[in-house]
C-alpha cells in the first residue's frame, strides 16, 4: 500500500555513484567482449580472475573438514589474529609488542579500521582536524567527514615531476596546530604509486614528534612494494620513535580475501595500562556499531599467520602476485613505446603497489572507456594488477589511440 502524505524522505535525492565501485558497477554492466576493467584496485592473475591464494584454499579445507560452529566472536575479533596483525605490522620481535602498547581489533576491512580510528579520535579530540594527501584514496575524505572531522590536505604529488613535493610536504606538517592527525600511505600511495625514501620517513616522523602531530597510517598493500617487511618501514620507524600513533591495515590485497572484510585498527600507545584504556574505548564504539567482526576471513588469517608451513606459502602466493605486477608495468611500458605512444610513460616502472597514476586527460579517459571498454578511474588513476598478457597490448593500443 503506498501513501501519499508528505515526509521527509521526499526531498532525498540521488547520491553521486562511488568513483572506484560505481565504475565498477558500470564494467560489469558493459556488455562488450573485448573490455578492460583497470578501475578497482583488485589483483587478477594471468586468465583475469581473482585468485583463491593455494595458502587460503587449503586453510578453509581444513576449516571445513572441522566444522567449527558459527558463534560470535570477542568484540575486538580473534586474540591470535590480532597479534598476528601486531607481528606483520612491527616485526615479531618488536618492543611494542613486547611492552604490550599496541591495541588492536579486527575490523570490517581497511575501511572499517580507518572508520573505527577516526571515530575513536573524534571520541577524544577538542576541535577534530585530519590532512590527507594530494591527491589520496577519495573514501579517506568520506569516511573522515562522516566521523565529524575537518578535513585538510598536505602537499603530496608533484605532477610535473611525478615525485613526491617533499620540502612543501615538511612545510606544512611545521605549520600545523599540534595533535592534528596526519592521515599516511605506509606503503603503495594509492593513488599515485609514488612513497616517500627511507630518508624521507626518518624526516617525517621527526616533524611529527616535534610538531605533536597524530600520525595515522594507512597500510592496503604491505608486500605488494617490495616484501612485507620493507613495506612496513615507516611504521616501524614510529614504533621505534615512542610517538603514539594509529595503524589501519587491510588483508583485502595481499590475502586476496576482498569480500571477507578482514583488516584491524591498531593504537600504539605510550604504555599497557594506556594501550588497556584505549581498547576498552574502541571496543564500546565497536559494539555500538556493529557489535563484533565476522568470523570466516579472520580465521583463515589467523590460521595461516600462525602455521609456519602455510606462513611460507602466503610469502609464495603474495611474492607470485607482486613479481607479476612489476612485469605486467614492464610490458605495458614496452606495448606503448612499440606503438608509438606520443607520451613517455616509462614513470609507470617505477611506481609502487597495485596503482599507476597515469596522467591520461579527462577525455582520454572518457574515450578509453565509451571507445575501448577500457576503463579507468577519473583521477587517471590505472590499476596496473588487472593487467596481463592477453589484455597489455589492446590497452596500450587504446592509450596511443586516444593520443591522437
Ligand atoms: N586504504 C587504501 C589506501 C585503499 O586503497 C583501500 C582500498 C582501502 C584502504 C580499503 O581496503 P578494504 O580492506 O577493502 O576496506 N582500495 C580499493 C578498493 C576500494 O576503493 O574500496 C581501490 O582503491 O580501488
Amino acid at each position: 500500500m503506498s501513501t501519499s502524505v508528505s515526509s521527509v524522505f521526499d526531498s532525498i535525492k540521488m547520491a553521486p555513484d562511488d568513483p572506484i565501485l560505481g565504475l565498477n558497477e558500470a564494467f560489469k554492466e558493459d556488455p562488450r567482449k573485448e573490455k578492460v576493467n583497470l578501475g578497482i584496485g583488485v589483483y587478477c592473475t594471468e586468465d583475469g580472475k581473482v585468485p583463491l591464494l593455494s595458502c587460503v584454499e587449503k586453510t578453509e579445507k581444513q576449516m571445513a573438514e572441522k566444522g567449527d560452529p558459527h558463534t560470535y566472536l570477542p568484540i575486538s575479533g580473534i586474540p591470535d589474529y590480532d597479534s598476528g596483525v601486531q607481528k606483520l605490522l612491527f616485526g615479531p620481535d618488536s618492543e611494542v609488542i613486547k611492552d604490550k602498547r599496541a591495541a588492536t581489533v579486527q575490523t570490517l576491512g581497511g575501511t572499517g579500521a580507518l572508520k573505527e580510528g577516526a571515530d575513536f579520535l573524534h571520541s577524544i579530540l577538542d576541535d577534530p582536524e585530519v590532512l590527507v594527501s594530494t591527491p589520496t584514496w577519495g573514501n579517506h575524505i568520506a569516511i573522515f567527514e562522516h566521523a565529524g572531522f575537518k578535513v585538510g590536505t598536505y602537499p603530496y604529488y608533484d605532477k610535473a615531476t611525478g615525485k613526491i613535493e617533499f620540502d612543501k610536504m615538511i612545510d606544512c606538517l611545521q605549520s600545523l596546530e599540534p595533535k592534528t592527525v596526519i592521515l599516511m600511505h605506509a606503503c603503495c600511495h594509492n593513488p599515485t604509486g609514488v612513497d616517500p625514501t627511507q630518508e624521507q620517513w626518518d624526516e617525517i616522523v621527526q616533524v611529527c614528534i616535534e610538531k605533536d602531530l597524530i600520525p595515522f597510517l594507512d597500510i592496503a598493500y604491505q608486500g605488494f612494494g617490495k616484501d612485507l617487511d620493507s613495506d612496513a618501514y615507516a611504521i616501524r620507524q614510529f614504533a621505534d620513535s615512542g610517538i603514539r600513533f594509529i595503524v589501519a591495515s587491510s588483508f583485502s590485497k595481499n590475502f586476496s580475501l576482498y569480500g571477507e572484510r578482514v583488516g584491524a585498527l591498531t593504537v600504539v600507545c605510550k604504555d599497557e595500562d594506556e594501550a588497556k584504556r584505549v581498547l576498552s574505548q574502541i571496543k564500546s564504539l565497536v559494539r555500538a556499531n556493529y557489535s563484533n567482526p565476522p568470523t570466516h576471513g579472520a580465521k583463515i588469517v589467523a590460521t595461516v599467520l600462525n602455521d609456519p608451513e602455510l606462513t611460507e606459502q602466503w610469502h609464495k602466493d603474495l611474492d607470485e602476485m607482486r613479481d607479476r605486477v612489476k612485469l605486467m608495468r614492464k610490458l605495458l611500458v614496452e606495448s606503448l613505446k612499440k606503438q608509438g605512444s606520443k607520451k613517455d610513460f616509462s614513470f609507470i616502472e617505477n611506481q609502487n603497489g597495485m596503482f599507476s597514476f597515469s596522467q591520461l586527460t579527462p577525455e582520454q579517459i572518457e574515450r578509453l572507456r565509451k571507445d575501448y571498454g577500457v576503463y579507468v578511474v577519473k583521477s587517471s588513476r590505472i590499476c596496473v594488477a588487472s593487467l596481463n598478457k592477453n589484455n597489455v597490448d589492446y590497452t596500450a593500443k587504446a592509450i596511443c589511440e586516444v593520443q591522437e
